[in-house]
């Protein structure tokens, strides 16, 4: 298994070891089975739930919070209609609060109203706090971290769209963004959304292939990017991937590139420089006015078949959305910093590090570096640095950071820190607690929160809840006000006990929800509202307990979640089938200790090949990273003789996943399998490669 797998860790030369070594005893128990009786609830929580005078100054009779999710549920036009009025700046009023039809899935929010959403994130708070801090850019190296101000913002926002809009860019065009985490995504971003413009950020991990679909999908005709950037000390060469992409995009007229090295700007064909482009921009044109429901952008993410999907998210519904959950669930208050440490090429970097902060005048972090450069304190010594205080991360890395012990920890003053967020992947109780216990001191509320590319924001989380509501670790326990989450069985029937388990759905909808798949309207019907009719589903499995508290148990789908990315495994087949010498594959998740899953692929060969199996190994690893990213490359190959299929010719997915898991006692009934040998074929090569 050694020589199959790959590190997991990228070990740097300054990192101590980790105290755990072995994910061995993982294989045979992963640990996100556990027992539900060890789950503890904290009522200690420091932060009190957060009212909503919005709606008790309008609504006096909502005395509780009990009172308020039920007005919330059952009066969702009173609800949403007073929020839109009073969290966003129209510049049209809006009549209408929402219109839906469940039958054709379509699903409308003030789309009556005329608003702009830079205007909403930026101008407006430069108006009356033009020098309070927007952005605080956490560079790679620590201590070098650089502030800028809402003015300074509005200043940039407005020549990167007279750029845009010099490159001859409409309302409506799409701009695909190939950035890191940078003032100059962002700006570019609001850039975009100033001129009406549908940005499309491609994650900066991405390889030019990759890059190269999503820019053809969405039809961009301008890209952005930089000369190279730097995470963990590690150059990454934007640049050269966007070239490579570029070649593959006849339709791109224009290739921004910002300097972001410091090294002067090496232009090619259509290349322009992005700095000096917008030093030539005097004065600025007026914001767009953009209708509710114009696309503010389009977001790639993974799907159990086919290519990644671009969900299109709209205006005023997102706003609104990620405004008021960024508020609520983390008890955002003027003065915080708030410092969520995703990137922007995810929906979490779009809806809490851009959007939802911005929405609220907030000063947001831009994590551009890794949680273990220099060293595994890195985010504690951010933390004390700029005085956090609320801090939103991902599972994985939390799972990551506590094998190196609490040190990295307890050496640096987390005393700013109210509340710790947890997103992307089910956390486990034992990173659960380390994060309450050591990160937070037990004096934060941790809350754990789920939701989905296509929610917008979050949907299910601890907070808000009221005051003294118990958190009950590892879960993210209650909806979001206007929130209708429930349960339904295989055969599609609502789950009415309190103590449940089935398929997450949602009744009802929401300000935040995708409006549709780009181009693709039917795909969005079928994926989301055609399994539960009436309802949207979301993809996982989840467990309610006797208190009504939701637990995420995974998704039911072929998506696979690797450190918090979500991965289609059809799109890793895709690419091995491409291989001349791969006859069939299969690839499937196993449970993993830090990454959360990781990819285990089933290849069988033609009977001819060309080389080695060690070297057919070696390019298919070698192709996923190319046509995908680093995070999609099989830890686990397996080369069989055949894949375990029913007589009419199904891969029995679930065996394989028990195989892959190293759940071998009992595998069920594979009597119906068209050759059952080829199990015990699998099982053998499984066992050497130990
Ligand atoms: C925000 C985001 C969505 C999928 C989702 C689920 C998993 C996210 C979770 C969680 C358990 C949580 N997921 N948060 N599972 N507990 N708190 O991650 O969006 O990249 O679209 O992934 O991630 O499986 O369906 P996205």
């Amino acid at each position: 298994r050694k020589a199959l797998g790959r590190e997991v860790v990228p070990h740097t030369t300054r990192l101590p070891p980790p105290r755990v070594s072995s994910c061995c005893s993982v294989l045979r128990r992963p640990w996100s089975v556990r027992p539900q009786a060890q789950l503890r609830c904290y009522s200690s929580a420091a932060v009190c739930s957060s009212p909503i005078p919005e709606i008790t100054s309008k609504f006096p009779e909502i005395t509780s919070y009990d009172e308020l999710y039920k007005f919330s549920v059952n009066q969702p036009d009173a609800f949403w209609g007073a929020l839109g009025e009073q969290l966003l700046q129209w510049q049209r009023p809006f009549s209408t609060v929402t219109q839906h039809d469940l039958s054709t899935s379509t699903f409308s929010w003030f789309h009556d109203g005329t608003l702009n959403a830079a205007v909403n994130c930026v101008d407006r708070h430069a108006e009356h706090h033009p020098d309070r801090v927007a952005l605080i850019w956490e560079k790679d190296e620590p201590g070098t971290e650089q502030r800028i101000t809402y003015r300074e913002l509005q200043s940039e926002v407005e020549k990167v769209a007279g750029v845009l809009q010099q490159c001859g860019v409409k309302k409506g065009d799409r701009v695909a963004i190939y950035l890191p985490v940078s003032p100059i995504a962002v700006a570019t971003m609001l850039a975009c959304a100033r001129i009406g413009a549908v940005h499309s950020v491609v994650f900066a991990g991405f390889s030019a292939s990759a890059l190269a679909s999503r820019i053809r999908d969405a039809g961009a005709k301008v890209v952005v990017t930089a000369d190279s950037s730097k995470r963990g000390g590690r150059v990454i060469e934007l640049q050269k991937v966007t070239r490579e992409a570029v070649a593959l995009c006849q339709d791109i007229e224009y290739v921004l590139v910002a300097q972001h090295s410091g090294a002067p700007l090496q232009l090619g064909h259509k290349e322009l420089d992005l700095q000096q482009a917008m030093a030539s921009i005097t004065g600025s044109a007026p914001p767009s006015e953009q209708g509710g429901e114009d696309p503010l952008f389009l977001l790639y993410t993974s799907g159990s078949t086919g290519q990644p999907k671009g969900l299109v998210h709209t205006t005023a519904g997102y706003l609104l959305y990620t405004a008021i959950t960024h508020r609520l669930v983390f008890d955002y208050q003027p003065g915080d910093v708030f410092g969520c440490v995703a990137d922007i090429g995810w929906i979490t970097g779009h809806s809490y590090v851009v959007y939802g902060p911005l929405m609220n005048g907030a000063t947001t972090v831009l994590f551009e570096s890794s949680p273990i450069y220099p060293d595994p304190g890195r985010y504690w010594e951010t933390v004390q640095r700029l005085r956090i205080t609320q801090f939103y991360g991902a599972p994985t890395a939390l799972r990551l950071l506590l094998r190196y012990g609490d040190e990295f920890v307890k050496k640096y003053d987390r005393s700013s820190l109210r509340v710790l967020g947890s997103v992307g992947e089910p956390i486990n109780p034992e990173a659960w607690r380390w994060y309450h216990e050591v990160v937070g001191d037990r004096r934060c509320t941790v809350v754990d929160t789920w939701w989905q590319s296509e929610t917008g924001g979050i949907m299910l989380s601890p907070r808000p809840s009221a005051p003294d509501a118990p958190v009950k670790e590892a879960h993210p326990m209650r909806p979001m006000l206007g929130m209708t989450p429930l349960l339904c069985d295989a055969e599609g029937h609502q789950l009415h006990d309190v103590e449940a388990s089935g398929a997450l759905c949602i009744a009802g909808v929401w300000p935040g929800i995708a409006r549709t798949i780009h181009g693709d309207h039917k795909r969005y019907q079928d994926t989301y509202f055609s399994p539960y009719p009436g309802f949207y589903f979301s993809g996982d499995g989840a467990m309610r307990d006797s208190e009504g508290n939701y637990h995420i148990t995974g998704r039911m789908d072929d998506v696979i979640n690797v450190t918090g990315h979500r991965l289609g495994t059809a799109e890793v087949e895709d690419v091995m089938m491409e291989h001349v010498d791969v006859s069939e594959t299969a690839v499937v998740g196993c449970p993993h200790p830090v990454k959360g899953e990781t990819v285990f692929a089933f290849v069988v060969l033609k009977e001819q090949v060309s080389s080695s199996i060690e070297d057919i190994s070696k390019q298919l690893r070698a192709d996923v990273k190319k046509h995908i990213a680093s995070y999609a490359v099989p830890e686990f190959l397996l080369v069989t003789r055949g894949l375990p299929k029913t007589r009419s010719g199904k891969v029995m997915r679930r065996l394989l996943r028990q195989i892959a898991k190293g759940d071998h006692d009992d595998l069920g009934d594979i009597s119906t399998l068209a050759d059952p040998s080829v199990v015990s074929d699998i099982l053998d090569k499984f066992l050497k490669m130990k």
